[in-house]
């Protein structure tokens, strides 16, 4: 599954810290678009889609909120967001729910590309036909 966790760069000193990341550098494209996700009820599920050309980082830089991951062929993963120096990587060709949002979290989202409905897959059943080869969509 195209998906890895990774912890950028930190800068601690007597004020607190600063966490910083370079597009190309520290996530592997030129960052597009930029969105934030807040105010989410604890029991709301968002997401269940995938992208089919969009790489994404998604870091909850306040509170916590969980994602899972599927790959359409059998492979899940359940990932905790809850450190603001830490970003999950999701590719292309992912499905994404995410869920368990503190009241207080904030979800941000780096994005490759500019917003596109088109390179959404929203039905979980065509999802599942994409990945396994059936790209007539
Ligand atoms: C994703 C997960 C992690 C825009 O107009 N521009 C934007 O850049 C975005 C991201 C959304 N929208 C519109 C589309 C919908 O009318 O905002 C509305 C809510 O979007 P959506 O229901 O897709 O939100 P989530 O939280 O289910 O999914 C979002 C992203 O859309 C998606 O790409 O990977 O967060």
């Amino acid at each position: 599954m195209d998906i890895k966790t990774k912890n950028f760069h930190q800068k601690h000193d007597s004020r607190g810290t600063l966490t910083f990341l370079e597009g190309e550098r520290d996530v592997p494209f030129a960052i597009k678009r930029i969105y934030y996700i807040y105010g989410v009820h604890p029991e709301e599920r968002r997401g269940f889609h995938a992208h089919k050309r969009l790489q994404q980082y998604l870091i909850c830089v306040h509170g916590k909120c969980s994602v899972m991951l599927d790959n359409g062929l059998g492979q899940r993963d359940h990932v905790v967001l809850e450190d603001p120096n830490a970003g999950l990587y999701v590719g292309p060709g992912v499905w994404c729910e995410m869920y368990g949002f503190s009241a207080d979290a904030v979800l941000l989202v780096l994005a490759s590309e500019y917003y596109d409905e088109a390179d959404y897959i929203r039905d979980y059943d065509t999802f599942t036909t994409y990945v396994n080869g059936g790209r007539t969509l």
